[in-house]
Formats: structure tokens, sequence, C-alpha cells
């Protein structure tokens, strides 16, 4: 079964500029601070940059060294990191950092690999942040010349906002060719926070027919729905948690729907599943 929390997962060590850049890419909008551990929980946004379909990416707690072994935020955030397809490895490369990116490259994927998942074999693109500050291009270059792994990395800066476009076409790329992967256990996480844009027209609308029969509609729900294609059970799993972030679920059952009852969503019928 598959229970992802979003297909890319945002990873680094503190204050590496993770929820800064979520902010730039998604309508989330976390809290972003010059101090470690200033996110605690994965914070999800849904990237959306037409032409490039949607995706979810979630921005994750730092992770230092001995984290696998329970420093830091320990393994609470490792969790998370397994139920994500795509890893953006970002890497402060300014001097300010006083930290070397490349040791500090090796440190967290020594920390995935320890991992029980081996979490350093997901696909992976390096995002080298903060390329408006001084030090940048050497630390750079000197990071490649000493890269061994067949890992691409992406220049940008997530304050200045420089080549995100470039970023979230590669995500999406690599996005396409990564697996899915089932895991062995199902931890049910509550404790992510979903960000969503405020738009004018309703873009997902829940309402109740007859007994037992309710429809989904909207423009963002169509998107999704013509987007998805319905020939594997993957893309229909994927639908349903899109829907789950937007929100469907819980208006449903607002609305009173129950477990067994017919769900309509444009031509297609399903049966509300909620033990
Ligand atoms: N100059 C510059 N500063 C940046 C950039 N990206 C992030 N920052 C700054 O770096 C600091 C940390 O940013 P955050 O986005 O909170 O970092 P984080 O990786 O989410 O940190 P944790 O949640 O603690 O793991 C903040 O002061 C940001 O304003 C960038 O591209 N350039
Ligand atoms: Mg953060």
């Amino acid at each position: 079964e598959l229970k992802l929390l979003a297909d890319v997962g945002i990873i680094g060590f503190p204050s590496v500029g993770k929820s800064t850049l979520i902010s730039a890419i998604s309508g989330s909008k976390p809290k972003i601070a010059d101090y470690p551990f200033t996110t605690l929980i994965p914070n999800l946004g849904v990237v959306e940059m037409p032409p490039i379909p949607p995706f979810v990416v979630a921005d994750m707690p730092g992770i230092i060294e001995g984290a696998a072994k329970g420093s830091g935020l320990g393994i609470q955030f490792l969790k998370h990191i397994e139920r994500t397809r795509v890893l953006l490895h970002m890497i402060d490369f300014s001097d300010t950092s006083g930290r070397d990116p490349y040791k500090d490259y090796l440190i967290i994927q020594n920390e995935l690999a320890s991992y029980h998942f081996n979490l350093s074999q997901r696909p992976q693109i390096i995002v080298a942040n903060k390329m408006d500050l001084p030090g940048f291009s050497s630390r750079l270059d000197a990071f490649k010349h000493s890269l061994k792994d067949a890992i691409p990395v992406v220049a940008i800066s997530a304050q200045e906002r420089l080549h995100l476009k470039e970023l979230v076409a590669l995500t999406y790329q690599t996005l396409q060719n990564a697996p899915y992967f089932s895991l062995t256990e199902e931890p049910v996480i509550q404790d992510s926070v979903l960000y969503k844009y405020e738009k004018k027209e309703p873009e997902i609308r829940v309402e109740i027919i007859s007994d037992h029969l309710f429809e989904v509609s909207g423009k963002e729900v169509e998107r999704l729905y013509y987007r998805t294609g319905f020939q594997s059970e993957e893309a229909l799993q994927r639908f349903f948690r899109q829907l789950r972030l937007l929100g469907v679920d819980d208006k449903l059952r607002s609305l009173g729907a129950k477990h067994g009852d017919t769900i309509h969503i444009f031509d297609s019928e399903f049966e509300f599943f909620d033990k």
C-alpha cells in the first residue's frame, strides 16, 4: 500500500534555506529564521508552475550528524523522508555558513544510508543554495570537483528566487522516472501542515446530492482528474492522496459521508472508503 507524505522532500542541515525554498515555489508559508531547527514538523506545499504539472513537496526539519541514532530531531524526520520519492538535498554554499559543503553532503548521505530504508538510494538533486552570497562560486567549483556520485547539482538562491524554474523543471522530470515503493509499516502522520493558494473562485466543491451520494467538482479537482489517466493503481492512489491534501476527505466527512457512500467526480463514481 502506498502511503506517501509528498512527492518530493527538501532535506539538509538546519538553516540551509529549506523553508525559504518551499515558500518560494509553493503557497506554503512556513516560519523562516536564521537559527537552527526552526522547522519542527514537515510543511507541505503544492508546487504550481504551469506548464509543469503540480506536485507536492515537503519541507523537512533540519538533519544533523547522528540523526539516524537519535541526535537533533532524531529519526522523526527520517520517518517522514522515507515517505517521499525524490529528495532535494539542500546545502548552504555561502562563506557565512562557515561550513564545508562537501563534508556536509557526506554527513547527510551517511545519515540517509544508516537509516533502514537506505534513503541515500532515493533519486536526489543537490540544491546549492545562497548563490547571492560571497564565496558561492569557488565553493561550488570545489564541491563539483570532490563529488563522485552522479547526482545533478543546481545552483539557486531561494531567497532571491534565482533559478527556481530550472530546479522545479528538473525535479518534475526526476519525479517522472522515480519509482514508487511500498513500506512495511504504515505510520499515521498527523503532524504535517498543508498550506494552499487562496484563489477567488472555488477550486474545490464538495456537495451532498442525496442520501449516501456526494459530488466533488471544481477547477482544481478537474485538473487533477484529467491529468490522472487512471491507468494504474498508483495513479489512482496519487489522485486520492491529492484530494486528501486538498481537504476533500475532511469536507466529505463534515457533510456526513460514511464508509460505503458513493462519490461522483466528473464522469466517474467512487466509493468512500473511510474506516
Ligand atoms: N542570502 C540568502 N539567505 C538565505 C537564502 N535562503 C535562505 N536564506 C536565509 O537562511 C536562513 C535560514 O533559512 P530557513 O529557510 O529557515 O532554513 P531551514 O533550512 O528551513 O532551517 P531549519 O528549519 O532550521 O532546518 C534565513 O535567515 C533565510 O532568510 C538565500 O538564497 N540567500
Ligand atoms: Mg525550516
